[in-house]
Formats: C-alpha cells, sequence, structure tokens
C-alpha cells in the first residue's frame, strides 16, 4: 500500500474514539500533566488554519508527556455564550442556542479531522445549564463573602454581620467601596435596606452606581478589555461613559495577591508585564481638602505628596458627584455646559487627548491642608471619575496636565525643586531638594514624602495609600445570550437562590432586543418571576464568567452535585500548560487568577494560581490578493502596470490565485456576476495578482481552512506543516509554499519501512554504529527540543533524521519502531499505522519515548580542516584515535597538500587533535 493519508487518517481517528484513547481518570497511580488550550468561541465562520496553530502544539506536548509517562488531561470544550450568536439572532430571529449547536458540530467535525488527543468525554459548553448552574453558584458564593484584609482572604458575609452585631465596624479592615463607621447599637437599629446597603458595601459581588462602558448600538455595558480605542472590540460601534445600577465584582480586593505571584509564573515577561500594568500599583497618600463655605470634603490621591505646597488649584471629574453640590451658582451654567460636552468622551479618549486643554471654574474656593490658603476648584476632562478619587490636587510645576491647564487658565505655576525648570513644562522628575515648601525645604523628594504624609496625619488631613489602576469588574450584561444571575428583588431587596434552585435557565422571549422602554431582553419575560412574583435580575453575566472556571470543571465534568469533586481535583491539580493568544492578557487571564484565588481562600483548590506555564502562540495571517480595477471601467491590468492607469485595488479570492500569484482568470469570471464580462490587461499572456498580508478573515478573501489541507495532504501534513512555519510564539503569514516538501517528508518516511511494491519491508538484523548513531542523535534532540516547545526544529530534525537513514539504505526494525515514537506527537496518524504494521498491539501512545544512549553519539573519526599560513585548503577524516604525529604524517602525505605545498617542506605544523591542522609554509 502507498502512504494513502486519508485511509490511515480515518481508521485511526475512529479507533481512537472507539477505544477512548485519551480517555483518563483521576484514579491513576500514575503521575498527572494537564494540557489546556484556551477553549473556542464557535463562531460561525469555522476554524480557518490559524486557530488550531496553538492546539497543535499543545496536542504534540500532551503526547510527549504521555509517551513519558504521565497521565495527561488534554480536554477540550467551547466558550459558548457570546454576542455573534445573538447578534445574528437579533437579524433573522434563529434562536442563539441554535446557531451556537450548528457552529459547535461544525467546529467538532473539523478539530476530530486534525486529530487532536482529546478527551472528548469531558467535553463542556458554558451555555450548557448543568455547567452554567455552577457558574450562577459561584456567583452566589462570591456575594456571600467580604475580603477581610487582617486574614487576607474572603470570609463569609455572615462574620462581618457577626462582627457588626458585636462591634459595629470598629476593628474590621475589608475591601470596600467607603469606609464605614457605626457602632454595634448603630447597626442593629438600621432596617433591613439600610443593612442591605451596608453590606453592599463590602460584598466581592456587589450591586452599585458605576461609571459603564456603555455600547448604545449593541445595546449593552461592555469591560475595559471589549473597547478598543473607544470602540467596541466586536463590531467597532462607539462606547460612551454612562452611570449605571449594575454588578460588579471586587476583583481589586485581590490586587495586591495577583501581582505578588506573578513572578513565580512561567509566563513570558511580556504577558506579565501587561498583567502588572493592568493592575497598575500606586504607592501614594490620601489628601484631604476641606471646601470654604461647604460641609464636603474633597479626597484626592496622589503619588507625590513631597510638591503639597505646589497645589494652585484642586481638580474634579466632572462625573464627581461634589461637582453638584460645591458649584457656586452662578457658574453653574457654565459648569453644567462643560459636563454636557465631556459626557460622549470615553475614558480612553479623555486619556489619550494631552493636547485639548479645557474645564471649567466651579467658583468655589477649597482650603489648603496645610497653609489654609484658599485654592480655586475646577472641573476637567483629564481626571478620570473612576481612578482614584476622582479629584486631584493640582501642581503645575510637577505635573505635565497641570501645567497645561495652569498655562491655559492662567493659574499660578510654583516651583518646588530646586533647579527644575519650569519654564517650558512641569518638572516631573521625582528627585531634587525642595524649596518653597515651608518645613520641607532643603529635604530631598523622598525624605519629603515621608515628612509631608507624617504632617498630614498629624493634622488629620491624610495619610499615605496605595491605589491601582485596575478596576472593580463589571459583571453586568444587557443581553439576551448569556447565564442569568440568579438574583430576584423582593421589595426592593435583592435575594439570591437558593442551591436547589439553580439552575436558573434562561427563559425564551419572543425577540431578542432591548424592550422598547430600554430594559434588558429578559424584561420581555413576562411570566419569568421567582415564585411567579418577584422579578429577577434581567441582565446576565458577562462572557468572562463560565470562562473563569471552566479548566476546573473539567477536572470533573459530569459531577452533579459539585461543581467538582476533592478528589479530581486534588490530583488533576492546576494547568501545567496552557497555551492561547495573548489578547487574553487583562481579560480572560486575570479574572481567572481572581477567581481562583477566592476557590483558593474557600479551600476549594490549593495552589495560588491556576496557570503554571503559559505559551502565547503567535497570529497566522492570511495573505490577500489583489487585483486592479481602472477607474470606471470592468478592465482589471496587470500588476505591474497599475501604475501605468488610475486603478483600485480589489481583494480576490485566494483559491482562485496559484502560488505565484497568477490569476486563474476563467474561475474570475464565475467568481461573481458582475465580474462575467470582465476584461484584462495582460503581461506576458497572464494576469499577475499583487499580494500582501492582512488578517485571516472572510473579508479579505483569503481564508484558508484546515479542511481543505487535509483534503489534499491529510492532517499530519498539516499539523507538521503549521509546526514547520516558525517558532511557535511568533506570528506569521500563511503560505503553502513549503507544504510539499513537508508532505513529501512523510512519504519518505513511509518508504524506511516499506519496499518499491509498497510492502512493509522490515529487517530484525542489528542495526549498524552508523544507523544507531543517526537514531540517538535525533532522539537526543528532539527532547531537547520538545523541552524548549521549539516544536518547529523538531520538524527538520526528523527530516534530517529520515534523510540520513534513507542514505544509509536503514530498514531496520529497532531503529525504525524508535523513529515511529519520535515522529508519533507531530504525526500521529502514519505513527500508529507504521508501529502496528510493524507488529505491535494497541496504540504507539502506549509506547514509552526513547532516550538517548551517549555511547552511541561519541564520533570515532573527525573531519580536520587542513589550513596553510591559516587560510582553509580542505578538509580530511582521520579517526581521532591518532596520535597528533601521526596525524602530522597522514595529512602531509595526501595529495591535496602535496599540491598546496609546491615542493617546499613545511615550516611547522600545528595539530589541535579533534579540531584544526595549520601549515606553515
Ligand atoms: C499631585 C501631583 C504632583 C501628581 C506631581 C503627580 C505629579 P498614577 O501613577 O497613575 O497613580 N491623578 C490622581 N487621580 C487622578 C484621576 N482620577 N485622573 C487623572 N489624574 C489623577 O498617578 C497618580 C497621579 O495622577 C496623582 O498624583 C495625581 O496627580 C493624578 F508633581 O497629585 B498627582
Amino acid at each position: 500500500m502507498e502512504y494513502n493519508f486519508s485511509t490511515i487518517e480515518s481508521r485511526w481517528q475512529q479507533y481512537w474514539q472507539e477505544k477512548g484513547t485519551y480517555e483518563v481518570s483521576h484514579l491513576s497511580k500514575k503521575p498527572k500533566y494537564y494540557v489546556l488550550d484556551m477553549f473556542p468561541y464557535p463562531s460561525g465562520a469555522g476554524l480557518h488554519v490559524g486557530h488550531p496553530l496553538g492546539y497543535i502544539a499543545s496536542d504534540i506536548y500532551a503526547r510527549y508527556k504521555r509517551l513519558q509517562g504521565f497521565n495527561v488531561l488534554h480536554p477540550i470544550g467551547f466558550d459558548a455564550f457570546g454576542l455573534p450568536a445573538e447578534q445574528y439572532a437579533i437579524e433573522t430571529g434563529q434562536h442563539p442556542a441554535i446557531t451556537t449547536e450548528i457552529n459547535i458540530t461544525r467546529y467538532k467535525q473539523q478539530l476530530k479531522k486534525i486529530g487532536f488527543a482529546f478527551d472528548w468525554s469531558r467535553e463542556l459548553r458554558t451555555s450548557d445549564p448543568e455547567y452554567y448552574k455552577w457558574t450562577q453558584h459561584f456567583f452566589i458564593e462570591i456575594f456571600n463573602h467580604w475580603y477581610d484584609k487582617i486574614t487576607n482572604k474572603a470570609q463569609p458575609i455572615s462574620a462581618l454581620i457577626a462582627a457588626f452585631e458585636a462591634t459595629g465596624s470598629n476593628g474590621i479592615q475589608a475591601a470596600c467601596e467607603k469606609e464605614l463607621h457605626f457602632t454595634a447599637e448603630e447597626w442593629k437599629a438600621m432596617d433591613t435596606y439600610q443593612q442591605q446597603e451596608v453590606l453592599m458595601n463590602y460584598r466581592l459581588a456587589y450591586r452599585a452606581e458605576t461609571s459603564v462602558n456603555w455600547c448604545p448600538a449593541l445595546g449593552t455595558v461592555l469591560a475595559n478589555d471589549e473597547v478598543k480605542d473607544g470602540r467596541s472590540e466586536r463590531g467597532g460601534h462607539p462606547v460612551e461613559q454612562k452611570k449605571m445600577m449594575q454588578w460588579n465584582m471586587r476583583i481589586t480586593a485581590y490586587a495586591d495577591r495577583m501581582l505578588d505571584d506573578l513572578n513565580d509564573k512561567d509566563w513570558s515577561d511580556s504577558l506579565k508585564e501587561m498583567q502588572r500594568n493592568w493592575i497598575g500599583r500606586s504607592e501614594g497618600a490620601k489628601v484631604v481638602f476641606d471646601v470654604k463655605d461647604h460641609e464636603e470634603k474633597i479626597e484626592v490621591f496622589t503619588t507625590r505628596p513631597d510638591t503639597i505646597f505646589g497645589v494652585t488649584f484642586v481638580v474634579l471629574a466632572p462625573e464627581n458627584e461634589l461637582v453638584k453640590k460645591i458649584t457656586n451658582p452662578k457658574f453653574k451654567f457654565d459648569v453644567e455646559t462643560y459636563i454636557e460636552a465631556t459626557a460622549h468622551r470615553s475614558e480612553r479618549d479623555r486619556m489619550a487627548d494631552v493636547k485639548h486643554v479645557s474645564g471649567a471654574f466651579t467658583g468655589t474656593y477649597a482650603l489648603h491642608p496645610i497653609t489654609g490658603k484658599e485654592i480655586p476648584i475646577w472641573i476637567a476632562d483629564y481626571v478620570l471619575a473612576g481612578y482614584g478619587t476622582g479629584a486631584v490636587m493640582a501642581v503645575p510645576g510637577g505635573d505635565q496636565r497641570d501645567w497645561d491647564f495652569a498655562k491655559h487658565f492662567k493659574l499660578k505655576i510654583i516651583p518646588v525643586i530646586k533647579d527644575g525648570d519650569i519654564s517650558e513644562g512641569a518638572f516631573e522628575a521625582k528627585e531634587g531638594e525642595m524649596i518653597y515648601s515651608d518645613f520641607l525645604n532643603g529635604l530631598q523628594v523622598k525624605a519629603a514624602m515621608k515628612a509631608s504624609i507624617a504632617k498630614l496625619e498629624e493634622l488629620g488631613k491624610g495619610k499615605s495609600k496605595i491605589n491601582f489602576r485596575l478596576r472593580d469588574a463589571n459583571f453586568s450584561r444587557q443581553r439576551y445570550w448569556g447565564e442569568p444571575i440568579p438574583v430576584y428583588y423582593q421589595d426592593g431587596l435583592v435575594k439570591t437562590l437558593s442551591a436547589d434552585e439553580l439552575p436558573l435557565v434562561l427563559p425564551e422571549i419572543d425577540e431578542y432586543k432591548p424592550t422598547a422602554t430600554g430594559e434588558p431582553p429578559l424584561a420581555r419575560a413576562k411570566d419569568w418571576k421567582y415564585k411567579g412574583v418577584y422579578e429577577y435580575e434581567h441582565s446576565t453575566m458577562p462572557g468572562w464568567a463560565g470562562s473563569s472556571w471552566y479548566f476546573l470543571r473539567y477536572t470533573d465534568p459530569n459531577n452533579d452535585d459539585d461543581p467538582f469533586h476533592g478528589d479530581a481535583q486534588s490530583y488533576w491539580g492546576n494547568v501545567d500548560l496552557y497555551i492561547g493568544g495573548s489578547e487574553h492578557a487583562t481579560g480572560h487571564l486575570l479574572y481567572a487568577r481572581f477567581w481562583y484565588k477566592f476557590f483558593k481562600d474557600l479551600g476549594l483548590v490549593s495552589k495560588e494560581g491556576p496557570f503554571q506555564k503559559l505559551v502565547n502562540q503567535g497570529m497566522i495571517q492570511g495573505r490577500s490578493n489583489f487585483v486592479y480595477r481602472i477607474a470606471g471601467t470592468n478592465t482589471f491590468v496587470s500588476f505591474n502596470q497599475k501604475n501605468n492607469y488610475d486603478t483600485t485595488p480589489m481583494n480576490v479570492d485566494v483559491s482562485i490565485v496559484n502560488d505565484d500569484d497568477i490569476l486563474d482568470i476563467e474561475a474570475f469570471k464565475h467568481w461573481r456576476p458582475d465580474l462575467a464580462n470582465a476584461e484584462f490587461i495582460l503581461e506576458d499572456g497572464q494576469y499577475v495578482c499583487g499580494a500582501e498580508i492582512e488578517k485571516m478573515s472572510k473579508s479579505k478573501y483569503n481564508v484558508v481552512t484546515p479542511d481543505e489541507i487535509i483534503e489534499r495532504y491529510g492532517a499530519d501534513t498539516l499539523r507538521l506543516y503549521e509546526m514547520f512555519l516558525g517558532p511557535l510564539e511568533q506570528s506569521k503569514p500563511w503560505s503553502t509554499k513549503g507544504i510539499e516538501g513537508v508532505h513529501r517528508f512523510l512519504k519518505k518516511l513511509w518508504r524506511l519501512y516499506h519496499n518499491e511494491q509498497h510492502v512493509l519491508d522490515v529487517s530484525t538484523a542489528e542495526p549498524t554504529k552508523a544507523e544507531l548513531k543517526v537514531l540517538h542523535k535525533t532522539i537526543k534532540k528532539v527532547r531537547e527540543e520538545m523541552e524548549r516547545f521549539s516544536f518547529n526544529t523538531i520538524v527538520s530534525t526528523l527530516m534530517v533524521c529520515v534523510n540520513e537513514l534513507t542514505e544509509l539504505k536503514c530498514n531496520k526494525k529497532e531503529i525504525l519502531k524508535e523513529l515511529a515514537i519520535l515522529v508519533s506527537c507531530h504525526a500521529p496518524h502514519i505513527a500508529e499505522e507504521l508501529w502496528n504494521q510493524l507488529g505491535y498491539e494497541g496504540t504507539i501512545f502506549d509506547a514509552i519515548m526513547p532516550q538517548h544512549n551517549d555511547a552511541y553519539l561519541v564520533e570515532s573519526s573527525f573531519e580536520y580542516p587542513v589550513s596553510f599560513n591559516g587560510k582553509t585548503r580542505f578538509k580530511l577524516d582521520l579517526p581521532l584515535s591518532l596520535t597528533p604525529k601521526e596525524v602530522e604524517t597522514m595529512v602531509l602525505e595526501n595529495e591535496h597538500a602535496q599540491k598546496w605545498l609546491e615542493g617546499k617542506q613545511p615550516k611547522k605544523t600545528i595539530v589541535v587533535p579533534g579540531k584544526i591542522v595549520n601549515i606553515v609554509v
């Protein structure tokens, strides 16, 4: 039989499925290894060749670990809630569950054809009520906990209530919204509503009036990481800031712990840095300003308490609640006009736009906390409502934005650092000696920071504070296709469902849009009420809810009584290797770490973090082709002549262009009806297309699917080829130029085992030294490369090995058996087939990864470079056992040496054994 990949591949895929080859159990004596892929969102477009890149890499490593004797968990499932299916539902009326089901079916077909070692018995879907029942359960758990800064972990809310009853808020150090002070008596005197409000201030999942990214076009709130440049990541619609009553998760409580254990993670430095910046820890102080003629106080956060004497004004964010309360009526109109004008600008725009200075004076004055001097209070949109306290003490001498503002509005600028030039801009360096700063004069910045904080504390006007850029995570989405939040409202009180009432299943609705009054789609479910009476929460959970713990469910996916069982969890532990895209750096990877730490506090898991090693695979970009239409005509001009005309490029389907960028003109005319009469200006009788590297996408007609490649070359070729394209972490354009070579390699491998008639032809004779050397050199390299995740170089290593064995005409079973195992991780189907033909029972993945033996690698001879007066002239292969004298004799006797000596006697001959021979003439 010739190498018939399609028969071989379907045979082994069927075998794996029937035998459950990749199904694993935690009841095993073997050591475990957990390999995870970021699970896919099943989009309508199916998989293109870029999607499986990471899966192929993780699959190779999973197989490698199994061959090393590990019990390998390698699961897959679907992140099945999400916007696209819902948008499609809005447009067509088709239930998102149906769309999702269709898409998943297609994904599964595609994935199965690539031959992944997934344990399909553990497949899960976030939209399955049996799964989201537990996502809802965790929401309730989070709601029922608060973060205690003393024990540095989450504690039950019941313990907090008990403490309030005993001693009020006294002694409580909690991660919370506002610092509240009340006695036990005051607590007991509160009614249920007041108590609920107080508890919301502490709960880890809480409802609050929140400034959100509102996307009118999608009719929903978006998370910070779902907004790019002021637009929605999906669809590119404008996003604005709006205050709404929202569910939030107090991720900020875990900010310090999330920073602390980043250092121990085997993640790329860039990924860790992205998380560090996103969490954004800042050390500084909280400073309190009294407001003249008002009860209110303004609290600011500053990283530069040393510059306190350089404060010449105070700025509030336009959204700051204080603005209304303190604005002088005479300035009300200006202030309101300004607020109106800035409301539409997203936070990102506001941060990015440094040139445009704007603001309004409130007509009110703050009092300097130390000098008591009057300081004007302004509002300006460069101060963000959601960061710090939404207010700043402006020091134009030390902060550029304050400097720009002061110049624009002609406010005072005081220098506070000696020799810090502030004529052209602020002096922002955190060094130097303090001036014009009263008791701080003469101190260096660092000492001044300490001294000023001490003074502020003494006056009761401030204290040191650590601030985080990280915000609490918004948890409400005004969408249909997500997990219902398991909450109902009983006379205004928030109530959660009890365990036996879960899952709270998504109700059926007539249309997937918001209601006419702007209520979320779930408000359309008129009869959907708790006990038929109380309104459920109408917003659903965000996409990241289900993906924050799915890796734990995989350890015990069919458990009806628990989200996962302790034994399964303690056996599988955390994920050893996680492969996925870097776009999840500040979304999923933060949320999952947050939930995991919470689980740790509950004693559900024992490690601090879920993902030990993490690799970000690069993107496979598309290679687009273009034709050039002459303006106003249906004539297309070939690439090299396009500049002679007024042309516009048009993307053309890459499937009708060959590898040399030549267009199939007939196919082009049939591509679209409007092109049937197209005319062409050719070069050398051909139409040459332009080409460019772009994102692989349907709209650019540059999508290549794994299915087409598998059809033509087989899955093993696809797997090898995707790895062969380059280092895993690198992004690279798709091109099929080298695929034939990779396919030929598999045929050549096949021929090593078979004779001309394609019949298995192996010998049980002892392998020669040369054959053993080739094999063991390969084993050593493959293992080293596996450890480095260098899957691309393994392909070349295997190619070299097959070439060398072919040259040696090696058909020794002892060698070929090991070779099949070495190939099996990349090309599992052909390896299984060869293994089987060699007469071994069962799957090759029950074999053991070969180990190299140094004895076979020892070189017995060396090819000496021979140089004359320092120039290498020829090479000579000599036994390494020769003495330097013998080497010298052999070299000088050689005919090439005779030629270069031209009859002369060498003045000197230097022999470095095993390295070089140099002859001086
Ligand atoms: C006075 C000062 C003097 C400041 C100086 C800086 C330099 P990071 O490092 O990002 O934490 N700030 C505080 N809250 C703000 C908000 N809501 N919107 C915009 N800016 C805000 O920066 C903290 C600094 O950013 C704070 O320290 C404050 O300005 C400003 F020579 O206070 B500083």
